[in-house]
C-alpha cells in the first residue's frame, strides 16, 4: 500500500495557522514524523488558510523539500495552483487531482504528460458523482482513453472514486469497493486506485475504528494508495496486517516490527 500522509492539509487548524505566518517548523515537524511513520509521500493542501492559494502552495512546497525528497501530492482543484506547486518541485510530484470535466483533462493531462508526473483522477464529472459504481466506473474509462490519448499510460494514473462521509452517505462504501474491483480490470497495465480514506469518517466517533475496517475491505478490493494519518496506529497496524492478507509481506510473528524496521 503506498501511504500519502494527508496531515499537511490547511484543514487541520495547526497547519492553517502555520501557512498564515509562514512558519516553516512546524510544517517541516509534521512532514519528517510522518514520513518516520510510514508515509511515502506527503499531500499538501492549502486549505483556506489564505486568498493566495499560489504563494501558499509554493512556500508549501519549498519548505517541504527543505528536510525532505519524499514525493509531493499537490492537492488543489485550481490548475494555476497546480502548476506553480510543479515548477516549484521541479520532479517528483504527484497531481491531486483532475476530474473527467473536459476542461480539467484539457489542462491537468498536458501537464501530467510534459513532466512525467503521476496524476490522481476523480471519478466526478459536470454531473458530479455518481451514485452508483457503474457510473463511476463509466467516467474512469473516460478518464483513461483521454489520458492514453495525451500519452499518459494507466499506471500513472490513480484513479479515486471518491470518499463521502458515512454519517451522510452510508449506502457508498459499498458502491466504492465494487467500483474499486471494477476499474482495476479496465485497462492492462490496470489503472491505480487511491483514496482519501477520512473522509468516510469526518464527523463521527470512531474515526480511527471506520477508518481502518474501511481501509481492510478496500485492500481486499484491490486498493493501491490511500491519503492517510500514517501516525493513527490501529490504522497501520490493519494496513500492515492486510498486506500479509494479501501475501504481500511475508509472514513472520513479528511482522509488525518487521514492516516498520
Ligand atoms: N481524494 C483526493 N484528495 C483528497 C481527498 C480525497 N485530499 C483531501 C482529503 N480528501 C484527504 N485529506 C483529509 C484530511 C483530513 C481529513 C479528511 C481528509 C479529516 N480531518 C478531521 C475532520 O475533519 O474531522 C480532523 C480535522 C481537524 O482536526 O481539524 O477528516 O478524497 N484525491
Amino acid at each position: 500500500m503506498y501511504i500519502i500522509s494527508e496531515r499537511i492539509n490547511g484543514m487541520f487548524s495547526a497547519v492553517k495557522k502555520a501557512i498564515a505566518a509562514r512558519d516553516e517548523a512546524t510544517i517541516q515537524k509534521i512532514a519528517l514524523r510522518q514520513i518516520k511513520a510510514g508515509a511515502r509521500a506527503l499531500d499538501l493542501n492549502v486549505g483556506t488558510a489564505t486568498d493566495d492559494q499560489i504563494g501558499a502552495m509554493v512556500w508549501l512546497v519549498e519548505s517541504v523539500r527543505e528536510v525532505t525528497d519524499a514525493t509531493l501530492c499537490l492537492d488543489n482543484p485550481k490548475f494555476e495552483v497546480i502548476k506553480a506547486g510543479a515548477e516549484a518541485c521541479g520532479d517528483n510530484f504527484i497531481i491531486n487531482s483532475t476530474t473527467a470535466k473536459e476542461a480539467d483533462l484539457a489542462t491537468f493531462l498536458p501537464l501530467a504528460a510534459e513532466t512525467g508526473a503521476k496524476i490522481i483522477a476523480l471519478t466526478l464529472d459536470k454531473n458530479g458523482v455518481p451514485n452508483t459504481a457503474e457510473g463511476r466506473v463509466e467516467i474512469a474509462a473516460q478518464i483513461i482513453i483521454a489520458a492514453e490519448a495525451a500519452g499518459i499510460t494507466p499506471d500513472r494514473i490513480y484513479l479515486d472514486p471518491i470518499t463521502l462521509p458515512i454519517n451522510v452517505a452510508q449506502d457508498q462504501p459499498k458502491k466504492m469497493l465494487e467500483t474499486i474491483s471494477q476499474v482495476k480490470l479496465l485497462s492492462d497495465p490496470s489503472p491505480r486506485v487511491v483514496i482519501g480514506l477520512s473522509n468516510l469518517s469526518q464527523g463521527t466517533k470512531e474515526k480511527s475504528l471506520l477508518n481502518s475496517a474501511f481501509l481492510a475491505m478496500a485492500m481486499g478490493a484491490g486498493l493501491d494508495a490511500a491519503i492517510l494519518d500514517p501516525e493513527d496506529k490501529l490504522l497501520m497496524d490493519t494496513m500492515i496486517s492486510g498486506e500479509v492478507l494479501l501475501n504481500n509481506t511475508i509472514y513472520s510473528n513479528d511482522y509488525l516490527k518487521a514492516w516498520r524496521a
